[in-house]
């Protein structure tokens, strides 16, 4: 059994910032006021920012490794060859000898590039963030379709990265699969195999878009209300759900636990019924691959009359995952749709004051907990209420 015990290696970049040279009178022509000097460096922070790194080790323990031992590092300027300075390396080195871990998991924007060599100077695996938000959804996913969707994502992911040696592949190792921890490993695959795969997962993908829209026009002609609930992985969308249509989505304390969207119906009272679905989880800065596999089951959100936008208000910066939320919608164009902010885990609140300050900023919004049952009755008020008007029962 390989040891799970990884390195977490926290960077941060000091961002260099460039200055105007100023031109001082007199000077030959050669200081354009174009010409665009290294100024000095400076961090843009004044620290590393624990929301980042606490998001980055939560995610690290969602892929399902132990963290030996966690290291920060400051990188003044970015080496093209492995991203850290050789001091930092050896650091790194040393601290992966002394954990006797073959692994190194990083928030550090590597390029392809520094990842491969960075490995061959630790030999040591390394996983970015993208491979353990690849790991995570791989080991997740369990409808057909969410499976073809990751592993599409992921070779999609992968196939740029890969350096052709002839046809073999020059990746450490290998192989791809291996590299967060999950999946199943793709041993030696050849570009044009991996193209072939591509094209197959594809058609396969068309097909099931196809079933789909059949279902969704019927749907349509049905002409229930419909809510989607929406909101960060983990903000507890799978639960709230279960609590409201007594169904049993799976539950879970780790990230991207329902990568399949799944219509239940939904009784709102006075004899009006509706289909509340669930859906995958955002997270800020999903790999594009990933965003683009997920696009199509979010267009299907884009047909819903209501979006419940569900937040963790047991969380720090709730403002900050609400704001983010709203881009994240606006990406996939669901901008236009009504929504409704669902402050939830209101029983883990121990001061109510930043509840009611919240509830200030954003009105259009009600306080519950799934766990306990706390505030449903008005939320199902609220959405009977909103069907009638929408819908006209
Ligand atoms: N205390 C408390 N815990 C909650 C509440 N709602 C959800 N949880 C917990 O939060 C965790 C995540 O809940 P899920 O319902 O799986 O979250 P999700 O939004 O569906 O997550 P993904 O499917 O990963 O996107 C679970 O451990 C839940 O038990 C709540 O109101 N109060
Ligand atoms: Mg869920």
């Amino acid at each position: 059994m390989e040891n799970r015990a990884v390195l977490a290696v926290l960077a941060e970049v000091a961002v260099a910032y460039r200055e105007r040279t100023r031109r001082r009178p007199g000077q030959p022509g050669s200081g354009e006021a174009t010409r665009l000097d290294l100024f000095d460096e400076r961090y843009a922070r004044p620290s590393i920012n624990p929301q980042e790194d606490y998001d980055f080790l939560e995610l690290v323990i969602a892929a399902e490794y132990t963290i030996g031992r966690v290291l920060k590092l400051r990188v003044r300027s970015v080496s093209p060859r492995s991203f850290f300075g050789r001091g930092q390396v050896a650091q790194l080195r040393e601290a992966l000898l002394g954990l006797g871990s073959g692994l190194m998991v990083t928030n550090a924007a590597l390029s392809p590039v520094h990842q491969r060599n960075l490995e061959q100077a630790l030999d040591a695996r390394i996983a970015t963030r993208a491979d353990l938000i690849f790991s995570i959804f791989e080991r997740n996913a369990s409808s057909s379709e969410g499976r073809l969707q990751v592993e599409l994502a992921r070779l999609n992911y992968e196939l740029p990265r890969l350096t052709g040696v002839g046809k073999e592949l020059s990746r450490t190792g290998g192989d791809l699969g291996t590299r967060g921890g999950g999946g199943e490993p793709i041993t030696v695959l050849t570009k044009d195999r991996i193209r072939r795969r591509i094209r197959k997962l594809e058609g396969a993908m068309d097909k099931l878009k196809r079933v789909r829209e059949l279902r969704r026009k019927q749907r349509l002609r049905t002409r229930v209300f419909t809510v989607s609930l929406i909101g960060y992985t983990n903000s507890g969308k799978s639960l709230l759900i279960n609590a409201l249509t007594g169904s049993s989505e799976e539950v879970a304390q780790r990230y991207f636990t329902t990568l399949d969207p799944a219509a239940r119906s939904l009784y709102l009272g006075e004899g009006i019924n509706a289909v509340a679905c669930d859906t995958v989880g955002f997270l800020d800065d999903l790999p594009a691959e990933l965003a683009a596999a997920f696009s199509a089951t979010m267009e299907e959100v884009g047909e819903s009359d209501l979006l419940l936008h569900v937040v963790d208000a047991a969380r720090e910066n709730v403002e900050f995952r609400i704001e983010s939320g709203t881009r994240i919608l606006a990406d996939y164009g669901l901008a236009g749709i009504p929504r409704i902010v669902v402050f939830n885990k209101v029983d883990l609140l121990d001061d109510l004051g930043q509840l009611n300050a919240l509830q200030e900023a954003y009105p259009e919004s009600v306080a519950v907990s799934a766990a306990t049952g706390e505030g449903l009755p008005e939320l199902l008020r609220l959405l009977a209420e909103r069907a009638k008007v929408q819908v006209g029962f």
